[in-house]
């Protein structure tokens, strides 16, 4: 993670928002009219009505300038285009904290420690990618019957990031480094809930050195986005959020040039907790699963299942230590604010909708109430006796919101663990290597952590299974997905 420094001058604050789409490194106004308007969620005051929406006379100029802009970018050597992205890190990590404040005024999400953790997120990002410049290289293959084979890695042209609200900044350092480090240009679409951190974005992309065109910002909505996955000249779309717009995508890509697609979507992930593993590690790691930023994660582990031995010992201390951090719970503003609020209004009717519809599918062990009475917060909440067929049980909430239940063997938890659609993440806490490997090899998901869960590392892939996910964020396999493998066959027999 990178320092946070004192706060240096920075161009855009909450008295001065970025309300520009950022295109060809210049801030210009959209040629669409249209407006958006954004609010606090600690408060439900209104932040912004003014947040510019790019339509298809303004997709059309970002596509332009990132292909006049790409021959020149793809042929740059691996050392200049490497310290750009440095740079670019650097200046992230400048102004971490202006940075935060721009999205804490939409998300609601306090500095510490989610709001340290997703600007680290994109800052290491950058720097994790740059590292990969000069060393992502084709193969050579042994010489055969006269012929000798080399395969590149080239990049695509022009790319899109369609990002969520939920990590406005993190998911940008996981789509935006691997597409510029492997040559590419890239343009951002930031989610309408959260659009100023990433607008902002623009000064320190001119500053690090970008050239124009290669790395743009084009804020708006929905339809905004199907501008970006309908367009015929953009040949990848790299896409973060629920799995109803990631099929709408991935179909818009097919109907049009089969651009590239990667899609890191929901989950309801499980957490497997057996009678021999460390009661208080399990604790602690199922409890940040559930809390870190709202229970607003993809990755959050909202089925914990606990092995009968320890059933009443791990409820006690995992209803306590979420009873102790609901007190946590406040302006997002406070410097001992642990949990914000939801991200906005639909989300809070999306979550309270759960729980009051959850009142019959089970019992509250702990939560269930809206905290205050201005702004979206809620208490971490957790249900116990939820049957598998009810909503609570089988969809993802994006709230602070797990449910509780017991089991008595192996076989039948990973039955119960893998009797969903999603297939993000799993974790399993135990203290028999053997146990958990098995489990680790039987679990459907893309990721699983052994005695953690609901995590993530950069150097490493990221991404689901079954309907969580198509293709891979972070490590290699990122870079792998913003290219396209050549093969060249040489003659060497005449
Ligand atoms: O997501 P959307 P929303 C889940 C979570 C949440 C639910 C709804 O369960 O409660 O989705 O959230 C852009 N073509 N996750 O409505 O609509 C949109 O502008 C192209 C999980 O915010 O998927 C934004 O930039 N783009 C999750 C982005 O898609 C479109 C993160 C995400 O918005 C589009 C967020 C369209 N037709 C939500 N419609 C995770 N995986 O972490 C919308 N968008």
């Amino acid at each position: 993670m990178g320092s946070i420094n004192e706060n240096p001058a920075f161009g855009y604050s909450p008295s001065n928002l970025p309300q520009q789409l950022f295109i060809n490194n210049e801030y210009i106004d959209a040629k669409n009219t249209e407006t958006i308007s954004v609010f606090n969620p600690k408060d439900n005051s209104l932040v912004s009505d003014k947040v510019p929406v790019a339509g298809a006379e303004d997709v059309d100029a970002a596509v332009a300038a990132a292909e006049a802009a790409f021959p020149a970018w793809k042929a740059i050597t691996a050392l200049e285009r490497r310290n750009i992205l440095l740079r670019f890190a650097d200046l992230i990590d400048k102004h971490s904290l202006a940075l935060a404040e721009l999205t804490r005024i939409t998300l609601g999400a306090p500095y510490g420690p989610f709001g340290k953790f997703e600007l680290g997120m994109a800052t290491e990002s950058f720097r994790y990618n740059a590292g990969w410049i000069d060393k992502f290289a084709g193969e050579a293959h042994p010489q055969e019957n006269g012929f000798m084979k080399i395969t590149r890695h080239e990049p695509l042209g022009v790319t899109a990031g369609i990002v969520p609200w939920n990590g406005p900044l993190g998911t940008v350092g996981l789509k935006a480094a691997p597409a510029l480090a492997t040559g590419n240009c890239f343009i951002l679409k930031p989610s309408e809930k959260t659009p100023f951190a990433a607008l902002a974005l623009g000064l320190l992309i001119k500053e690090a050195g970008f050239p124009p065109g290669v790395f743009q910002i084009l804020s708006g909505a929905g339809p905004t986005g199907a501008l970006l996955a309908r367009h015929m000249r953009i040949r990848k779309v790299s896409f973060t959020g629920s799995i109803r717009t990631g099929k709408l995508i991935q179909k818009m890509a097919a109907e049009t040039n089969l651009k590239r697609v990667t899609l890191e979507l929901g989950g309801k992930s499980p957490a497997v907790v057996f009678d021999d593993c460390n009661l208080d590690n399990a604790v602690t790691w199922c409890v940040n699963a559930i809390a870190a930023n709202t229970g607003q994660v993809c990755f959050a582990a909202s089925r914990v299942y606990v092995q009968e031995g320890i059933l009443d010992k791990f409820t006690e201390k995992y209803k306590a230590a979420l009873e102790e951090r609901a007190k946590a719970i406040n302006d997002p503003e406070e410097a001992t604010t642990l949990m914000g609020p939801l991200v906005d209004e639909a989300q809070f009717r999306r979550v309270t909708g759960f729980i009051e519809r959850g009142a019959q599918q089970g019992a509250i062990l702990t939560g269930g109430k809206r905290v205050g009475d201005k702004g979206y917060f809620i208490q971490p909440t957790v249900f116990t006796n939820v049957a598998a067929d009810a909503e609570l049980y089988r969809e993802e909430i994006f709230g602070p919101v797990s449910i509780l239940n017991s089991f008595k063997t192996e076989s039948e938890v990973l039955q119960k663990a893998n009797a969903t659609e999603y297939g993000l993440m799993a974790g399993v806490f135990t203290q028999d290597i053997n146990k958990a490997m098995r489990m680790a090899s039987e679990f459907e998901s893309g990721m699983v952590g052994i005695n953690c869960v609901s995590l993530n590392m950069l150097n490493v892939p990221f991404g689901g299974s079954k309907q969580s996910g198509l293709g891979r964020e972070c490590g290699r396999a990122a870079l792998e997905h913003f290219t396209e493998t050549k093969t060249i066959m040489i003659n060497l027999t005449y």
